[in-house]
């Protein structure tokens, strides 16, 4: 494709810093990780941290450690200019990062990240970061999600996030702050645990991304003006925040922001060795279909939760999402191959091809590959792999649900002639001032419609029954939970047995298609708030959100730290002053 020719080059045209700050992913400076982090205050006996747990001994749910050790981050939240494709726009920045930094911990260790939220001027925003896929067991307060489990941090202001992880593999946390992730405000996770397939590289997180030109909140603009027809068109496509893109389309006006060849994510293969790749969509709305030319790659994961190894030329991931895969690197070693990721014929994108360049040892670094791409075409489906191929590598047998709830997806047009998503019936936004979590510790069970709250009282497991009417797919994303994933496909729900109700699915984000259906189970376990929402940030902001309340009366009992109750105070304190712009739903 000529066009796809023109974004090949590999001789960046910008520096590293100007791309991306002070970020290195998609750099060969960005370090390969180890298989645990065998320094700081572990002492043992034991050299492996999980002592002799593995993926198929050990309950991943019940049965990991306590290592007693904290692994602390410090994270700086700031406006910035950057042009991670060329094109220079303000951004959200993690200390002057994107994508933001790596977090990383073992299995069973404490994560600590005091986030000091920098957003003064241009305009002040609140914020407040999600640990994607972490359980939360018994710490709801710490799960980031301004207006339900706390206030947005206040500009100049500080919180301190401690929550344990008690899962391993792959993740990323981000903004639930309105769509601030899409400025830019993500970064990776990665838990060290055991595996399932041995490899010899770890070539740690590679985030893929739909990437707007426009800042944030322009586009939120957009999808929440009355008349708004439903769709906003992405600009490019990023892998680990580079691309390249081609500046004679930009307007006139802007070609002075706009550098050709900006430069891509460069990646390295020892040769005959084998290589763990962790896939995270970090994107605001299209589904990656993902694949490395000549390469078969082996999957692994899928979110949280290991799997028993399959062989595929393409993955596919909606946003939120992971994916790990083995890849044999046994290619020429002395070449160079595409690693390419497309967003799907489901996506609304303008550019929707990124590519990066994976080099051998011997191969010379500035030189384009030359490799052609697999030839699977997009089944167009917008749909994850067939579950009857994505099996739990640690068997967990389906229980029976107390409860079946509906919750249909539906999109309607209010008296204003906003365009709103619903879900179970209601379209949702939360109260900045007075989240759900410090409501329900306080016994206060009065919630407002909007809210779109739903108490579940003492159930031990919920099954949810999603039809999707709609002509858009949806990432299905869970808080605080792995979701069993029952069944999914096309047409409403008409009762198809669950698949494999002896080890179903589980994941924290699943895919339901345009006019499907998608039909998961929750275990009721962790006393909590937790959000049950569709991660396309523009849907999200358009009211696609939903609260569940699990076992209130042991919420009642908990004693939450002063810490969350004190982002209320200063939440408080700056709206008396500036009046902040919600004019979403605020996730
Ligand atoms: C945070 O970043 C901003 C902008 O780069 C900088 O001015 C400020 O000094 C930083 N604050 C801390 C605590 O590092
Ligand atoms: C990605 O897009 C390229 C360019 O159109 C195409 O050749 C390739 O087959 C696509 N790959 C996948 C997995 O869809
Ligand atoms: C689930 O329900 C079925 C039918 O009511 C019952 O036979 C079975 O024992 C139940 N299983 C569990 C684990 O409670
Ligand atoms: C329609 O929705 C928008 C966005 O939530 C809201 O601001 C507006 O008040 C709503 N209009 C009516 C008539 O409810
Ligand atoms: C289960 O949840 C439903 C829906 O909120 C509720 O009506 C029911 O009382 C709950 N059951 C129990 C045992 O709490
Ligand atoms: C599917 O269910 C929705 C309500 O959940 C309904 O509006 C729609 O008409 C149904 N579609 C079909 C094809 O039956
Ligand atoms: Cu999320």
């Amino acid at each position: 494709m000529a066009f796809l020719t023109r974004l090949t080059c590999l001789v960046a045209a910008l520096t590293s810093s100007a791309q991306d700050g002070s970020s290195l992913w998609g750099t060969l400076r960005a370090p390969t990780l180890p298989k645990w982090i065998s320094s700081g205050s572990y002492q043992s006996s034991i050299t492996i941290p999980w002592g002799s747990r593995t993926a198929g001994n050990s309950n991943p749910y019940t049965q990991g450690p306590f290592t007693q050790i904290t692994r602390r981050y410090d994270f700086n939240i700031s406006r910035g200019m950057i042009a991670p494709d060329g094109y220079e726009k303000s951004v959200l920045l993690v200390n002057g990062q994107f994508p933001g930094p790596l977090i990383e911990a073992n299995w069973g260790d404490y994560i600590e990240v005091t986030v000091h939220n920098n957003i003064v001027d241009g305009p002040p925003e609140g914020t407040a970061i999600h640990w994607h896929g972490f359980l939360q067991t018994r710490t709801p307060w710490e799960d980031g999600t301004p207006g339900v489990s706390q206030c947005p941090i206040a500009p100049s202001k500080s919180f301190t996030y401690k929550f344990r992880a008690e899962l391993y593999g792959s993740s990323w946390y981000h903004s639930h702050y309105s769509a601030q992730y899409s400025g830019g405000l993500f970064g990776p996770i990665v838990v060290y645990g055991p595996t399932n397939v041995k490899y010899d590289v770890d070539l740690g997180p590679i985030m893929v991304n739909d990437w707007w030109h426009e800042d944030y909140f322009t586009t939120v603009k957009k999808v929440m003006a009355p008349g708004f027809q439903g769709r906003v068109f992405s600009d490019n496509n990023l892998i680990n925040g580079r691309m390249n893109f081609d500046c004679s389309t930009v307007d006139a006006g802007d070609t002075a922001k706009c550098t050709n060849n900006a430069g891509l994510s460069k990646f390295k293969f020892r040769s005959g060795k084998a290589h763990r790749l962790r896939f995270v969509n970090t994107g605001s709305e299209g589904v990656e279909r993902i694949s490395i030319d000549n390469h078969i790659m082996t999957v692994i994961a899928n979110d949280f939760v290991e799997i028993k190894p399959y062989d595929t030329k393409v993955v596919t991931i909606g946003v939120g999402q992971r994916v790990d895969v083995v890849v044999q690197a046994n290619g020429d070693p002395k070449s160079a191959y595409w690693l390419r990721s497309n967003l799907t014929s489901c996506s609304t994108a303008k550019q929707p091809f990124a590519l990066a360049a994976i080099y051998y040892d011997k191969a010379g670094e500035e030189v384009a590959p030359t490799s052609t791409p697999w030839d699977v075409p997009d089944p167009g489906t917008c749909a994850n792999d067939d579950l009857a191929i994505t099996e739990p590598y640690y068997p967990i047998p389906l229980p029976n649900a107390s409860w079946t709830q509906n919750m249909d997806i539906g999109v309607y047009r209010n008296a204003s002639g906003n365009l709103l998503w619903t879900f179970g019936g209601v379209s949702a936004r939360v109260d900045y001032n007075d989240p759900t979590l410090l409501q329900v510790n306080n016994n206060d069970f009065q919630f407002d419609p909007e809210m779109n709250v739903i108490n579940y009282g003492s159930n031990s497991s919920i099954r949810f029954i999603i039809n999707n009417p709609t002509p858009s797919p949806h990432p299905m994303h869970a808080h605080g939970v792995n979701m069993y994933i029952l069944s999914t496909g096309p047409g409403n729900y008409s009762g198809a047995p669950v698949v494999r109700s002896t080890n179903p699915m589980r994941r924290d984000v699943q895919m339901v298609q345009p006019f499907g259906h998608l039909v998961v189970q929750i275990d009721a376990v962790n006393p909590g708030i937790w959000a049950f929402h569709c991660h396309i940030a523009w849907h999200a902001s358009a009211g696609f959100f939903s609260q569940m309340v699990f076992l209130p009366d042991q919420i009642r009992k908990y004693k939450i730290p002063a810490s969350a109750a004190q982002t209320c105070n200063d939440w408080d304190a700056f709206t008396r002053q500036v009046a902040p712009d919600q004019i979403d739903s605020g996730l």
